[in-house]
């Protein structure tokens, strides 16, 4: 029987890593507390459920046509309950404030609060699901280039009266839910060619925040996302990362790394080790760039390993919030969702899985070559075999098991909308 074999492949792979002095018992504990915040876009193409809603803007794109996205609030949450039954593990949800509970009505972005998001607290109770929260800038009248950071006094205050009224909706849910709420600020506001202004643009900003963040909010935690460019901004971005590094540093904000968000050779988890000194938490947006910041689906590729890498080593795995943010509409939602957040989960088995204290010792002893080589023995080690395990005692399929689940919630449910 498979479950048989997968504990018997456990088993084997237990002694192999006791042979590093590696737990896997505990791994296999960590594990459990590792709760990714999964992104509620991935469903429907970060369409929401404004009544009044526009095209996506904002400099961000989803492509492709794959049939079956969710239409509305009832089918988003199906889908995100069947992606999570296939994802070992209880996570988070990570909203964004267009999928409010509008019920038919016009709610402006200036005019949101709490109520709007009644039915998503408790719908988190039952299925134990803490909620996470953003603020929304983009796909609006009033998005234009440039939001907080707009000379047009008019435009800055609604963004940041809409920002304010974020922080309470996600201090109501952290309140409802006896935990802190993360809530991501990301603007997209940027110049699609030259500018003069920039200096203008980034003390706007600056100012916006600072009124943003006025108010305490104690079940709720800030953190700020910068980026390098978006479609039709391409020449500038007010809200780059220096600018937000240094805010997050002065202010103790959560800084946010988005891993499609960097230039092409720059590494996002070289990133976790220098800024952790001087901000409180990270929030990650795991993704994947082909290119530019095309938002794919996350996989075990080298530069997300080398970020949970980067964040157990660092000792920092309590510090850190795992948000993913990838939109794919080229391919099936549902299993976008779980393969991506899959492989987030087996990167992270692999780097709670390293045998770090005793390979720091040699690097500290001058035993280079000795580092090396155990570095590259833990790539071959059957991390896997643990993995499969942490499935079955979540009672999740393992290996492959989960996509004809995946087909098969399609064949009923997605393929007939
Ligand atoms: C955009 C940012 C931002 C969005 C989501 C939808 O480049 O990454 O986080 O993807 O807020
Ligand atoms: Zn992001």
């Amino acid at each position: 029987m498979k479950e048989e074999r997968i504990h018997k492949a456990y088993e084997i792979a237990r002694e192999r890593y006791a042979e590093l002095n590696v737990d896997t018992e505990e791994v296999l504990k960590q594990l459990q507390d590792f709760h990714l915040s999964m992104h509620c876009w991935q469903a429907d193409d970060v369409a929401g459920f404004e009544v009044q809603a526009g095209a996506l803007s904002g400099g961000i794109q989803s492509t492709g046509n794959y049939p079956g996205k969710a239409r509305n609030i009832d089918e988003l949450r199906n889908d995100i309950l069947k992606a999570k039954s296939l994802i070992p593990g209880t996570h988070r949800l990570n909203l964004h404030e267009i999928y409010g509970d509008f019920q038919g009505k016009v709610v402006d972005r200036d005019e949101v609060d709490a109520s709007y998001f009644q039915s998503w607290m408790e719908w988190g109770k039952e299925n134990n699901t803490k909620l996470d929260f953003n603020s929304s800038s983009f796909s609006h009248p009033k998005s234009g280039s440039l939001t907080l950071s707009n000379p047009d006094e008019g435009i800055r205050r609604f963004w940041i009266e809409h920002t304010r009224r974020c922080r309470e909706i996600a201090n109501a849910m952290g309140e409802a839910q006896g935990d802190p709420c993360i809530m991501n600020l990301w603007v997209h506001d940027g110049c699609k060619d030259q500018s003069v202004n920039h200096y203008r643009y980034r003390q706007l900003l600056c100012n916006s925040l600072d009124e943003i963040f006025e108010k305490p909010q104690p079940m709720m935690k800030d953190c700020i996302e910068g980026k390098v460019f978006g479609i039709g901004l391409e020449s500038f971005t007010v809200g780059s990362h220096d600018f937000y590094t240094a805010y997050a540093a002065r202010h103790n904000k959560i800084l946010t790394i988005d891993t499609g968000h960097y230039h092409p050779t720059e590494s996002p988890a070289d990133k976790v080790s220098a800024v952790l000194q001087f901000v409180p938490e990270l929030m990650l947006h795991v993704s994947r760039p082909v290119r530019w910041d095309s938002d794919h689906v996350t996989i075990m590729d080298d530069p997300t390993q080398e970020l949970f890498s980067e964040i157990v080593r660092a000792g920092a795995l309590n510090r850190v919030h795992y948000g993913l943010d990838y939109f794919d509409g080229s391919i099936n939602r549902i299993g976008a969702y779980v393969t991506g957040s899959r492989a987030a989960q087996k990167c992270m088995t692999r780097a709670l899985l390293e045998p770090t204290a005793a390979i720091s010792q040699l690097e500290l002893e001058g035993k280079g070559f000795q580092v090396l080589a155990l570095l590259e023995e833990c790539k071959a080690m059957p991390w896997n075999a643990v993995y499969d395990e942490f499935c079955v005692r979540n009672g999740v399929p393992a290996g492959q098991d989960f996509i004809a689940e995946v087909e098969q919630y399609e064949h009923d449910i997605t393929s007939k909308r």
